[in-house]
């Protein structure tokens, strides 16, 4: 991955104005990546004597609770207080993190299309990002905005910057994005970065069980239910989908995050290429596409369902009925394999 030495310099510049008030931003329904990179990154330009913001749209999942610093992300949907609202209209930077587009931030991109003055920042790993963005770092070729955020640091600081906290954050994002080192762009620098981070003394097996091993026994139950009651195969069981009901999140009392994972969990069956979610929420429905190899669920999701993301991982919505979605679901399979998209 080579960062640009202009857009580096820019960044240089930009961060060199004393006491900037900078809001960090990341994306609806955040994971441990869009937390790990935005807490990271706020460390640094704290360090530099900025006034740091970070805001995400909705709740980040209970096992990211532990994370150093996750109690003071602003969380929108529940900031009675207007506190996001105040740092986004004050702020002289913004910086967008682990997404690609505005209107990834949902419920608060409308409080950020009202401040029309801050310098607009990108620092993401998406396909396609938008425009409309003052200096981009968009790095498709990087597993996780983690990893990405590590190389800033590199390239503004050198190493020596990064404490044992960042270490922590940084290394959050880069084992949550990649499934624990499995998936692709895993590349020599990544586990570089990987080893100056246990340099600084992170806990590799401290990290993974806070994030993998924390979770609730309605989550469990509820894995095992929709692997066994609610997992279809189509296309002679190359393809796979699962959908979950509202009635049914309640049944094994849901929390945001749970369905984390299950989407991967097709992809386990040696023959499944390609495995989608349906999750349903009060006003549409939301869907989590994964693949392996050269099948693109990027481009799927673009085509057929208003969104888009990584070859192997892509996400999109649907404001039809979980009956209707699926349906197209089938029919938009069967389209992209006749069109040897399938392999
Ligand atoms: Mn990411």
């Amino acid at each position: 991955m080579e960062l640009s030495k202009v857009h580096i310099e820019r960044l240089r510049e930009l961060l060199a104005r004393p006491a900037q008030r900078i809001v960090i931003l990341s994306h609806t329904n955040p994971d441990g990546d869009a937390v790990g990179s935005s807490l990271a990154w706020a460390e640094v330009l704290r360090g530099m004597g900025h006034t740091v913001t970070c805001i995400v749209p909705n709740k980040y999942p209970y096992f990211l609770d532990w994370m150093p610093g996750i109690e003071e992300v602003v969380v929108f949907k529940t900031d009675t207080e207007g506190r996001a609202a105040r740092a986004v209209a004050e702020a002289d930077i913004l910086f967008c993190l682990d997404f690609n587009a505005v209107s990834r931030l949902e419920i608060l991109s409308e409080t950020i299309q009202a401040n029309t003055t801050a310098v607009r920042v990108l620092i993401d790993h998406h396909l396609s990002p938008d425009e409309g963005f003052d200096l981009i770092f968009s790095h498709p070729d990087s597993s996780s905005t983690c990893f990405l955020v590590y190389c800033l640091i590199e390239a503004l600081f050198g190493t020596q910057a990064i404490t044992r906290r960042m270490g922590e954050l940084l290394y959050v994002g880069m084992m949550t994005d990649t499934g624990n080192f499995a998936f692709s762009f895993l590349t020599p620098e990544l586990f570089r970065a990987v080893a100056v981070l246990v340099e600084k003394g992170i806990s590799i097996p401290d990290i993974h069980n806070s994030v993998y091993n924390a979770y609730t026994e309605g989550r469990a139950r509820l894995f095992g239910y929709a692997i066994n009651r609610k997992m279809e195969l189509i296309q002679d069981g190359t393809v796979a989908y699962m959908s979950l009901l509202e009635s049914e999140m309640r049944r094994f009392q849901f929390q945001q995050g749970d369905s984390e994972g299950f989407v991967n969990y097709a992809l386990t069956i040696k023959k499944v290429k390609m495995s989608a979610m349906f999750l349903a929420h009060r006003k549409f429905i939301r869907i989590s596409l994964r693949s392996r190899g050269n099948v693109d669920v990027n481009l799927f999701a673009r085509k057929y369902f208003n969104g888009g993301g990584h070859k192997n991982a892509a996400g999109g919505k649907s404001f039809v009925s979980m009956r209707e979605t699926i349906d197209h679901y089938v029919r938009s399979v069967a389209e992209f394999a006749a069109e040897g998209h399938l392999g």
